[in-house]
């Protein structure tokens, strides 16, 4: 019951918030894919990469103003990336150089 209570809370915010609500992507990483490929984001939202491979992965992205590296993430691991600037930018996988996305923030 109490949980039930929490959740209508949690609703009530978000309903409050409106359309400037951040949300969250969730992109799978999975044979040497990610699932979804491409996002159309807004400014403040997250996304959340999480390994669904038996191997490990490596992503990053070199566009310049966007650059970042996750290091090598393990089976299971997740990490979670908030889009603080607009602008497209590239994500890659060093171990996989086929691996491509990209994130679109406007
Ligand atoms: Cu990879």
């Amino acid at each position: 019951m109490r949980q039930f209570t929490a959740i209508l809370i949690a609703g009530a915010v978000l309903l409050t918030a409106g359309g400037a609500a951040a949300g969250e992507f969730v992109i799978s990483q999975k044979k040497k894919r990610f699932t979804p490929k491409q996002i159309e984001a807004k400014l403040g939202d997250t996304v959340l990469f999480v390994n669904d491979d038996r191997y490990a992965y490596n992503l990053f992205s070199d566009t310049p103003g966007f650059e970042f590296d996750v290091r090598k993430q393990m089976p299971g691991d997740q990490h979670r990336l908030t889009l603080e600037k607009r602008g497209k930018f590239k994500i890659r996988c060093v171990i996989h150089p086929r691996m491509k996305m990209t994130v679109n923030v406007k």
